[in-house]
């Protein structure tokens, strides 16, 4: 008679493996949101806030023209919703190109409201 070899463990399940789900494992929260908010001001050139919002948030060139011309005659406007990470991101391009230009544009972040809870 041949030896079967050591026994396997008892895992206790059929499949010889314990698979355990919890709520929060199949049911992962959606992260919060948040909106970036470009802001006017007097000496930005208008062709320069069309190319960053091209350039940062790949916005095609007619869209890019609404915004800014949005954000010129209102004040502000949304141009993206991001995840936080994202969000920061783009702001700091934005600064960064804006800066190297010699340019005072400014973008802001907000928080979406009513976001990032369970449903
Ligand atoms: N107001 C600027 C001008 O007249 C243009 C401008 C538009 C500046 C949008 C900033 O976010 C901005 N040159």
């Amino acid at each position: 008679m041949a030896d079967p070899g050591p026994e396997k463990p008892d895992t206790g399940s059929p499949g010889g493996e314990t698979l355990l789900l919890t709520e929060e494992r199949v049911k992962p929260k959606r992260p919060s949101m948040y909106r970036v908010v470009m802001l006017n001001d007097d000496y930005t050139p208008m062709e320069f806030v069309v190319w960053v919002l091209q350039k940062v948030f790949h916005k095609a060139l007619e869209e890019s023209t609404r915004l800014m011309l949005e954000v010129h005659t209102r004040g502000r406007s949304v141009v993206g919703v991001y995840t936080h990470d994202v969000a920061r991101t783009k702001v700091e391009r934005v600064h960064s190109l804006a800066e190297q230009n010699q340019h005072p544009l400014q973008c802001i972040l907000e928080k979406e409201e009513g976001d990032g809870g369970s449903e």
